[in-house]
């Protein structure tokens, strides 16, 4: 059986992603829309090696016997389309902030939490978690299983795709800024972000947390446990992709380094590498088009009862992204749940 699906936000770095990453999982599409604002209607995006899909206008198109929708438009764009296009029969995953926190909506790791996927049919949306959740969640779940995390300090180290192909350009025009003392401001980022890190991701709470951060905490205790607390820093990097984490946790349980690198092996979704010697751990620029999150740097955090420190890195356009989609709408097709495989 193949299915209708439809790529909302097309144009965008993440629909891109989503585009070819349906492809390379040969994805079984019966056919696919490409759709984005009526400003790029009518661009075209490719689709595979050999396929060029013609974008269509978002507004007007009709989800009716579409049977997937994969959305990455943009929370204020989601909040429109995506309730169209479940109440059409069309199983919505969205990769927005829109819906996360939605009791209605399951927020889902396929690795971590794929219980939780069938709740999807009051609003017929799922959500996809942030970026920076999603590889923390996948590297906590083996751990939290095994020795039960109390606690979680993470500070991250976010590349510029997260803010999309813009956040990509001023990353390049802010270097060249730097080299021959151009004046343009930056637009995207507070400050600039060339030879330079930013401590703010998203706007500000009234704690002065940032919302990246709130995320972090919220989204984690969504899909893995209400009980864990979390405190993050989000920082944004000069890197063009690839998110990193340095991640430190407090267990209820004694943990020992060597258990949980086992556990770490063991778990879906995660790679460990991590030797003891110059290099021995992987940087964002070698996680690029790569489908797990990287784990390095596992040792002992000495300054908590039973405390781990590990660092940990993934594409966050791709398991951060376009992978984790597609990976639900994978679940969807093997459990069945889709409407056109009742009876
Ligand atoms: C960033 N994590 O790196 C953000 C991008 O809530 O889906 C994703 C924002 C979101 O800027």
């Amino acid at each position: 059986m193949s299915f209708r699906v439809a790529v909302v936000g097309a144009t965008g770095a993440v629909g891109r992603e989503i585009l070819k990453t349906l492809a390379e999982r040969n994805f079984p599409v019966s056919e696919v829309a490409a759709l984005a604002s009526g400003r790029s209607a009518g661009s075209q995006v490719s689709f595979g090696e050999d396929k060029i899909l013609t974008v269509k206008n978002l507004e007007t198109f009709d989800f009716t016997g579409w049977d997937i929708g994969l959305f990455s438009p943009g929370a204020s764009i989601s909040a429109i389309h995506a309730p169209r296009a479940g109440a059409a029969g069309c199983v919505v995953i969205d990769n927005t902030s829109q819906f996360r926190m939605d009791p209605d909506v399951p927020l889902v790791v396929p690795e971590v939490n794929p219980e939780a996927i069938t709740q999807f049919r009051k609003r017929n949306i799922i959500a996809n978690p942030n970026c920076s959740t999603i590889q923390m969640v996948v590297a906590l779940k083996p751990l939290h299983d095994k020795f039960k995390i109390k606690r979680v300090v993470v500070a991250t180290y976010q590349s510029v795709s997260g803010a999309g192909k813009e956040g990509m350009d001023e990353l390049l025009a802010n270097t060249k800024v730097h080299y021959v003392h151009d004046k343009n401001p930056p637009q995207i980022f507070q400050k600039d972000i060339a030879f330079n890190v930013i401590p703010q991701i998203d706007v500000f709470m009234d704690d002065g947390a940032t919302k990246e951060e709130w995320k972090m905490v919220v989204e984690t205790q969504k899909i893995l446990d209400p009980a864990i607390q979390v405190i993050a820093t989000c920082v944004r990097v000069p890197v063009f992709i690839g998110h990193s984490e340095a991640v430190y946790v407090e267990f209820e349980n004694p943990v020992s380094v060597n258990e949980a690198r086992a556990a770490l092996r063991a778990a879906p979704g995660v790679e460990v590498h991590d030797q003891r010697v110059d290099g021995g751990y992987i940087t964002p620029i070698e996680c690029k088009g790569e489908d797990a999150v990287f784990v390095s740097r596992i040792r002992k955090d000495p300054t908590v009862p039973h405390g781990l420190a590990f660092w940990c890195v993934s594409d966050n356009l791709r398991k951060g992204a376009a992978l984790n989609a597609v990976q639900i709408a994978e679940a969807l097709v093997a459990q069945k749940l889709l409407a056109c495989q009742a009876g």
